[in-house]
């Protein structure tokens, strides 16, 4: 049946406020509108920004909300003056837009677009409207994507075609966690051959930066967790020793300041919490040691640490969706995969249907997944 021009009734997870568990509702789906792609979600990640939406802490999210961000489908139909798709395309929805256009865009130093939901609102379309409807009510959209949603609209900035022989289920890890761990280690951090990494929180993107270290050669890779059921797929998949904090009685920090002489090269935040952060820049070299922030802190939460820890050479630097352009990026790193180049695959821990939502969060909170991937 030709759907185009229609509104498509479908399945979608919306938090209807901060803190309250998700639930399955039926939407409608407005068609896309001009510069605006309708997108068939086929499979989708959990990541732990989505969490962070569930719980209220993430940054300029407007309920009631439809989240998710980390999809794979195939284009339903284009809205007017799209190009850069067409229906029936595989498709990766981008969490990071690359609009081509602004300042950043036209940058070759930074992927940071200037129509990220950092710099302008993505709760509604660039229009200010919304093209969900649930029970006669309006639905934010979440970074413009908002893939727990059998059906969802986004403007062509946000969207990519990838090669037509991705299997969706297994490249949604592209739309956020793998691309996100892997670019922290080599586009931001740009470790080197021989160096000794340090990476707190072994999470889907945690993991993905443990894997971008061991491609850029680094010879000791330290990971770190309070879960220790995370050490198993760390090693697997190249940390070379794993640290539980709770293990120890003096600080993590001086415990990688005494294993490693004079600090880590590289060390990694991948949880999100303040302490995490200060912990990993005062693990360093304190001379020349590049502290990397992945994780999401609470938002507007002030960051208070010794600045004696800059003094001597240290650097902070934040890394956003790896640094890389998306747009640009992600095919290739997808045709990077089929060529078998890496394998985001070890990181999926559980593939459930759609409908059973709710318990793939409950697995994340007991810390029993790595990524689980939703499929419709
Ligand atoms: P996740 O929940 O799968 O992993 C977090 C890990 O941290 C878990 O294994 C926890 O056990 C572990 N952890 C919790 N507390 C501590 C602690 N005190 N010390 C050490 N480890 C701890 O999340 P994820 O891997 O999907 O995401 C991790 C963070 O990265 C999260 O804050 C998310 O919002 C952020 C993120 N950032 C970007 C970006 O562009 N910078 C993109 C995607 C995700
Ligand atoms: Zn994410
Ligand atoms: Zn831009």
């Amino acid at each position: 049946m030709d759907t185009s021009g229609k509104v498509i009734t479908c399945k979608a997870a919306i938090a209807w406020e901060p803190g309250k568990p998700l639930s399955i509702e039926e939407v409608e789906v407005a068609p896309p509108k001009s510069h605006e792609v309708r997108v068939k979600i086929i499979a989708t990640g959990i990541c732990g920004t989505d969490d962070h939406v569930l719980s209220g802490s993430f940054p300029n999210v407007h309920y009631p909300v439809i989240p998710g961000h980390e999809g794979a489908g195939i284009v339903e139909s284009i809205g007017k003056g799209v190009t850069c798709v067409k229906p029936g395309d595989k498709v990766i929805p981008l969490c990071l837009p690359q609009c081509g256009e602004c300042e950043s865009c036209l940058r070759s130093n930074t992927n940071c677009c200037l129509k990220t939901h950092l710099c302008a609102p993505q709760n509604l379309m660039p229009d200010k409207t919304s093209r969900f409807i649930c029970k006669g009510k309006q639905i934010h959209h979440f970074l413009w994507i908002s893939t727990f949603s059998e059906y969802t609209v986004m403007p062509d900035s946000t969207v990519v075609k990838i090669d037509e022989a991705a299997p969706l289920d297994k490249v949604c890890l592209f739309g956020c966690g793998f691309s996100t761990g892997y670019g922290a280690a080599l586009n931001t951090a740009q470790v080197t051959p021989g160096s000794t990494c340090a990476i707190f929180g072994l999470g889907g993107v945690g993991l993905s930066v443990v894997m971008g270290c061991k491609a850029a050669g680094a010879s000791q890779i330290i990971g770190i967790d309070i879960n220790k059921d995370k050490f198993v797929k760390a090693e697997e998949v190249g940390a070379t020793e794993c640290l539980n904090p709770h293990d120890y009685e003096k600080p993590i920090q001086d415990v990688l300041m005494e294993k490693t002489g004079h600090g880590v090269d590289y060390a990694f935040e991948v949880v999100g919490c303040l302490d995490t952060l200060t912990a990993a820049l005062a693990s360093c070299h304190r001379g020349c040691g590049v502290c990397v922030m992945v994780g999401v802190p609470p938002s507007g939460s002030p960051l208070s640490f010794d600045p004696m820890l800059l003094f001597t050479g240290r650097t902070l630097k934040g890394s956003f969706i790896g640094g890389w352009k998306m747009k640009d990026s992600i095919p290739q790193l997808v045709s990077s995969y089929l060529e078998g180049k890496f394998k985001p695959d070890v990181l999926i821990s559980h593939t459930l249907p759609f409908s059973k939502i709710s318990e793939a969060f409950a697995l994340v909170h007991a810390g029993k997944s790595i990524r689980i991937i939703l499929v419709f």
